[in-house]
């Protein structure tokens, strides 16, 4: 029966002879939408495997290509605590998308299940919550994926309609942990906790009048419309959403998060009139969060403020509560023994790296994608991670937070609002405001501007926070851009032998130059990134380095 059922369930959805592979990569299954049936069913195969395994745990499906083209579709896989899908998965899910033949499928499944200790007769539950964003194939993917579920005899396969990415990470999790896990749960707890940030905003006599407007770029996307349905609950700030998703516009077409930090202009939908204010931008999926100020009236040119600068806020707000809990002013009085750890990549930008450092902070590198980084920031009772292109989330381990709580209900009896208890709440409210599964442009935005508020700050203070290196990013088509091994979180070139040398003595040309080359995990092409203390000098240090790469 159970053999039957996975027969079936391939045979609907064929490969067709002659189309390209099929790679997991950084972030799931992704091509153009129509040709991505047969990879999204057999996703759903694996989402039930993963949840048979687990013990029937909750495990995710999410149809969404992020910040691609409309035309693209793809599938994220989201395991059982809320994150990616673990990686020792991922050879079986590569090769469950290739297997050629409904019958090639069937071998791989019941060999993987031997394996992994898999009971396939139907006598344990699973059970894998499904969703997608706005894409006109979203639908038919979601039919597919739902199929491929059901592959799987025991394997209950829940719809949770249409969602950003982190709102369908943050449900798994939270249904995982026995916690509230509904669409109006995840807004009340983000509603909520984003209050309870700024009802704890110092009052400041004579304190400027916070510039309270902020403009949204929505991708044309399904973070757009999810705002639009809250941004009334959302207290003292005055939201306007464009590209919001609701007809204006083309999917991450001259707008959202991506473009915005790749090309530094004006996505479509801003004019001049809009200088005046704060500006945000997500993805396709609203899992990246970047933030712009047009930089003048007559001007296409934006200042931006990417990944690298809004870790940097988020630590100088942290780090100021801890040090009020731990602070001078309270002596052996509930001190947290805190371990704080900052996570960048290589594509952070030097000018950020050094500001951290400059705080007496330790900075890890990991390689790109979320996977990576969330791992290490794992590691830490508060992890922090950004990559600069706006993917990034700040994460409380459960013994901190347990701490916190203990201090919290102990300084309440005997310090109630006392800088300390304050302090504490900050913290409390913080790791409830920010999506503990992985990087979300709304919960991170809201925690962007409670941070703000505190501050006191303005866009500018913001921005002067650093000054960013100029930096120039560069594609290469290769032969076989395996060929290219990384090492010191993809930094430095190991193979082919000699490239890094032919590419460190490029870098000992220029003033502050870095440069690193990295296969991309999400296109087959080399990718080449620059800095340098000038435009013109990180441009030709990229186009130096890429041609050695060619
Ligand atoms: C994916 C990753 C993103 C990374 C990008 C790099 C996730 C959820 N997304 O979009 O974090 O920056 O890939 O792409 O991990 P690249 O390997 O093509 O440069
Ligand atoms: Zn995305």
């Amino acid at each position: 029966q159970q053999r039957a059922a996975l027969l079936e369930a391939a045979s609907l959805f064929p490969l067709s002879p002659g189309g390209a592979r099929f790679s997991y990569g950084t972030a799931g299954f992704r091509a153009e939408g129509a040709t991505m049936g047969p990879a999204v069913c057999r996703a759903g195969t694996v989402a039930a495997l993963r949840s048979l395994k687990l013990g029937g745990a909750a495990v995710g499906v999410v149809i969404t290509a992020s910040h691609n083209p409309v035309r693209d579709n793809g599938v994220k896989i989201v395991d059982a605590d809320g994150g990616m899908l673990s990686q020792v998965w991922e050879p079986f899910a590569d090769a469950l998308a290739n297997a050629p033949t409904p019958d090639s499928l069937l071998q791989i499944v019941l060999k993987f299940a031997k394996e992994e200790e898999i009971t396939l007769d139907g006598s344990h539950s699973a059970q894998v919550l499904l969703a997608r964003d706005t894409r006109p194939t979203g639908e038919y993917l979601l039919d597919a994926a739902m199929k491929g579920v059901n592959a799987v005899i025991g394997a209950v396969a829940v719809d949770m309609g249409i969602l950003t990415t982190p709102q369908l990470h943050w449900m798994v999790r939270c249904k995982n942990r026995g916690l509230k896990s509904s669409e109006a749960d995840y807004f009340s707890q983000v509603i909520d906790s984003f209050r309870c940030i700024l009802d704890l905003v110092p009052k400041v006599e004579g304190a400027d009048f916070m510039n309270n407007r902020l403009i949204v770029d929505g991708a044309n996307g399904i973070g757009g419309l999810k705002l639009e349905e809250i941004k009334q609950k959302i207290s003292r700030l005055d939201i306007h959403v464009r590209n919001s998703g609701r007809g204006e516009g083309i999917l991450n077409e001259k707008c959202g998060a991506d473009f915005v930090q790749k090309e530094k202009v004006v996505p479509l939908g801003f004019g001049p009139a809009d200088s005046a204010f704060r500006c945000a931008s997500f993805d396709g999926d609203a899992d990246r969060l970047v933030y712009f100020r047009i930089a003048s009236s007559s001007d296409t040119r934006i200042d931006l403020v990417d990944g690298d600068k809004i870790l940097s806020l988020f630590v100088l707000f942290i780090r100021e509560q801890l040090d009020i809990i731990n602070g001078k002013d309270n002596p052996g009085n509930g001190v947290l023994p805190t371990r704080f750890g900052v996570i960048q990549t290589a594509y952070a930008n030097g000018a950020s790296t050094d500001f951290l450092k400059n705080l007496g902070l330790e900075v890890a590198f990991t390689p790109t994608g979320v996977k990576y980084l969330h791992k290490k920031a794992l590691e830490y009772d508060i992890g922090i991670y950004f990559e600069a292109n706006g993917h990034g989330t700040v994460l409380f381990s459960d013994h901190f937070v347990s701490q916190l709580e203990s201090l919290t209900s102990e300084l309440s009896s005997k310090a109630v609002g006392s800088s300390q208890h304050q302090a504490a709440m900050r913290l409390l409210a913080t790791s409830q405001l920010i999506n503990q599964a992985i990087g979300d442009a709304l919960s991170g935005m809201l925690l962007v501007e409670a941070v703000l508020q505190y501050k006191g700050w303005s866009f500018q203070n913001w921005c002067d926070l650093y000054t960013d290196l100029p930096s120039r990013q560069l594609k290469v088509k290769v032969q076989d851009r395996t060929a290219i091994i990384t090492t010191d979180a993809e930094r430095r070139v190991c193979e082919p032998s000699g490239l890094q040398e032919l590419i460190d003595g490029e870098i000992a040309n220029y003033s502050h130059g870095r440069c690193f080359v990295r296969p991309s995990g999400t296109e087959d092409v080399v990718r080449v990134y620059a800095e340098a203390s000038t435009e013109e000098a990180a441009d030709s240090l990229a186009k130096q380095v890429a041609q050695h790469v060619e």
